[in-house]
């Protein structure tokens, strides 16, 4: 099959490019680079040390024997878009390319229009060069468990069944999300549902919990080909997070109670859903929407498997309770289905000692590369900059001069929580 993939320079999109070419797809990447800029705006940088694009397609090229083209460009731009669905002709298009932390979009007013800018109108713009030049391409699309928020309710896949005054319809499930980003992806699945009805094209939209895992078989067959691996307190996800606290025997940063439930899955799993989701298109017309985890697991369970997983490998890592940036729910009811990739074929990697050890082993391996200043949130969802604002909340160099200044012995956490 011949395949797009926006986004393919990213923490899924590389692994999925390299996996889906090594079972003998065609395969083309497009990206900005816009996420290598961020990192640098943030001031932190991948775990791994990452290659630049074009090494990482040599080095690949050079070991599967693959020629895997690349476009350097912006979904948002729809006259570069539009040329290459036209010339490329795409049978099913892989849409990573988006502004993925909810922290970010938290940052300011300029971070959130940015993120719904970046997010909306490049699924826009990909359903629109869809619809022009390739009506029968299959649009699978990455969205987010943390559409539905935390509802008192199971979440369904996709769809509910309503009864309401003696009369019974399937809507969309309930869409609570929790920050700009997660909101862009609920815009997002609108547009998409909105096209198929419309235009006839066909979709899936994957409302994916959070991925955890640094390799796949093909990532590790050179170490150009190493995949991102983020561990800061804006792109950073919980499990990868914990994992490189525990290795550098920084405290496991739990927001709040911990009692926050989300779903989960292996990166490995990652790459084969959207696989499968490739493999088994839907009919023109219809929009489809699986969730993508595997086990659900709150964040205190979550920071006590990587605690004990640590004290198998001889380290005594300890839990911090720090209160939590961001506006949710500590404690509350979750349950959300998540069959229709399983039925599919998806035989999920569970989280297990192994998996944690090797994410430990990658952390421990890069010690040398983490920069602590990056592990505390920076960014709280109460507090809004104004646009004379700065870029991102306390700057790293300013936070050292604050540091610098105030007495050495002071809390790193009042530091955060002072503004
Ligand atoms: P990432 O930031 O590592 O990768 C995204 C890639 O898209 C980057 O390489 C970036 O440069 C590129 N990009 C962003 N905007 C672009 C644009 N306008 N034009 C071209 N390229 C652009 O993120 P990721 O973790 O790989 O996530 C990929 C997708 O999966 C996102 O849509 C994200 O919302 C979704 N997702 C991720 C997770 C997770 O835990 N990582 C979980 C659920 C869903
Ligand atoms: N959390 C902590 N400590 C940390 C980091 C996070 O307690 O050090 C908590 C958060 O408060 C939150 C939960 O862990 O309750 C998950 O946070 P996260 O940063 O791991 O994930 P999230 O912000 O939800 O975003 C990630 C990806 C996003 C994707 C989403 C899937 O960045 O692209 O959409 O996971 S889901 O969570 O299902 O919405």
């Amino acid at each position: 099959m011949r395949i797009l993939i926006p986004g393919g320079d990213g923490y899924l999109g590389w692994p999925t490019a390299l996996y889906l070419s090594q079972r003998g797809h065609e395969i083309a990447v497009l990206d900005n680079l816009s996420r290598r800029k961020w990192d640098e705006e943030l001031e932190t940088s991948s775990l791994t040390p990452i290659h630049s694009l074009e090494e990482r397609i040599a080095a690949w090229g050079k070991f599967s024997g693959t020629h895997m083209p690349y476009f350097l460009g912006d979904v948002t731009d729809y006259a570069f878009l539009s040329s290459i669905v036209a010339d490329f002709r795409p049978e099913a298009i892989i849409h990573f390319a988006e502004q993925r932390s909810a922290p970010f979009s938290m940052i300011d007013r300029q971070h959130a229009v940015a993120t719904q800018v970046n997010n909306v109108i490049g699924t826009l713009n990909i359903l629109f060069a869809i619809k022009e030049y390739r009506q029968d391409c299959h649009l699978v699309k990455l969205g987010t468990m943390g559409e539905y928020g935390t509802p008192n309710i199971d979440i369904e896949e996709g769809f509910l069944e309503v009864h309401h005054n003696g009369r019974r319809d399937v809507v969309p499930f309930p869409k609570q999300p929790g920050s700009f980003y997660h909101l862009s992806k609920v815009h997002d699945s609108h547009n998409i549902m909105f096209c198929c009805r419309t235009w006839g094209i066909r979709a899936t939209d994957l409302n994916q919990g959070v991925v955890y895992g640094a390799v796949t078989d093909e990532t590790v067959t050179d170490e150009t080909l190493i995949n991102r691996f983020d561990y800061d307190d804006v792109f950073g996800t919980a499990l990868n997070r914990f994992c490189v606290e525990a290795a550098i025997e920084h405290p496991i940063t739990v927001y709040g109670k911990g009692g926050q439930t989300r779903g989960f899955i292996d990166l490995r799993d990652t790459v084969r859903c959207v696989e499968l989701a490739c493999n088994n298109p839907p009919k023109p017309g219809e929009y489809r929407v699986f969730n993508q985890f595997t086990e659900q697991f709150s964040v205190m369970e979550l920071a006590q498997v990587v605690r004990r997983a640590a004290a198998t490998m001889g380290w005594d890592a300890s839990v911090q309770h720090i209160p939590d940036p961001r506006v949710e729910q500590e404690e509350h009811y979750y349950n959300a289905k998540h069959s229709k990739l399983q039925d599919l074929g998806l035989t999920p990697h569970l989280l297990s000692q192994s998996t944690l050890e090797r994410i430990l082993g990658l952390a421990v391996r890069y010690r040398e590369r983490v920069d602590r200043w990056v592990l505390m949130p920076r960014v709280d969802w109460r507090v809004s900059r104004n646009d004379r604002g700065h870029h991102i909340p306390a700057r790293k160099s300013e936070r050292v001069e604050a540091s610098a200044a105030q007495n050495q012995s002071a809390s790193l956490h009042s530091q955060f929580f002072s503004r």
